[in-house]
């Protein structure tokens, strides 16, 4: 891109980029953002508050799902080109805490989970993601060796769901349930049942969840 954008310009359009989920064009702004010395930090930033306008827009029913999720790929397209580029010692954003997330044992369904890892993402969350089929003992081991302040476990069927609660009882059963919080989330799951586990927190989309886990970790 050859032209010279003013910074206005410039964060206008990495704003229609994030919003369309232009991963191509993107890059290509950011690129020329950088080019007129703009800080990677500085572009990174301005994406991160659209990728929250987005969420918001989302959890008020005027934007939809697959709006969200373009938007967020994005994001990441954006944030995984300009991130080498920051100085030594510099991460994308101060680091709000640590997640280890996954789909339960016997569940395959991963769309919502790794909406939930983007919007994480966002908000400056650092992420595992151990991916679907996780067995209690694999997310606190993970969580662990993560050094994790919180788990995650994502269930899309009535017959997985019980595996969430099965996390809390092993972590009981290792003496280690003071030392993570557990979220649960996924279509039939709600916060009836998250209290029934004994459960620290559920959310019923991304951008509840990144609220949700920035309050647990702000206290
Ligand atoms: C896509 C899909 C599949 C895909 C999954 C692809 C993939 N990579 O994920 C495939 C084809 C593989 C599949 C397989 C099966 N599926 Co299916 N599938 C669906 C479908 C259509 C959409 C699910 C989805 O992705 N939703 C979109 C995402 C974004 O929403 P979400 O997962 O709820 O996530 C959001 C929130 O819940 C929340 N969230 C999610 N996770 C977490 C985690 C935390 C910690 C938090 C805080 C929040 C959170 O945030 C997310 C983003 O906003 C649903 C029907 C439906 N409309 O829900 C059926 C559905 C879930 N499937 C169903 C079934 C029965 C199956 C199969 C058993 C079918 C079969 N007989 O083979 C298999 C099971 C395989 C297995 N062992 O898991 C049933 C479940 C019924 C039930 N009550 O148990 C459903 C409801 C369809 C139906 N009406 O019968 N499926």
């Amino acid at each position: 891109m050859e032209e010279l954008m003013s910074t206005e310009e410039i964060y206008d359009r990495l704003k229609d980029c994030i919003i369309n989920g232009d991963k191509k064009t993107v890059v290509e702004v950011a690129d020329t953002g950088l080019s007129q010395n703009l800080s990677p930090m500085e572009l990174i930033d301005k994406m991160t508050d659209v990728m929250k306008e987005v969420g918001e827009k989302f959890e008020c029913g005027e934007a939809y799902l697959p709006e969200m999720v373009k938007a967020a790929e994005a994001w990441k397209v954006a944030v995984a080109f300009l991130e080498p580029k920051l100085p030594e010692g510099q991460t994308a954003q101060k680091k709000a805490g640590r997640i280890v997330i996954g789909t339960v044992q016997g569940d395959m369904h991963d769309l919502g989970k790794n909406i939930v890892v983007a919007f994480l993402k966002t908000v400056g969350f650092e992420t595992m993601d151990v991916g679907i089929d996780a067995s209690p003992s694999k997310l606190i081991d993970a969580a662990q060796e993560f050094n994790a302040d919180i788990i995650g476990a994502s269930a899309l069927l009535t017959t997985t769901m019980p595996y969430q609660g099965s996390i809390i009882e092993h972590l009981e059963a290792r003496n280690l349930r003071d030392k993570f919080k557990v979220i649960v989330g996924g279509g039939p799951v709600n916060q009836e049942w998250a209290d029934e586990i004994g459960a620290d927190g559920y959310a019923s989309d991304a951008a509840k969840a990144a609220k949700l886990c920035t309050r647990m970790i702000d206290g």
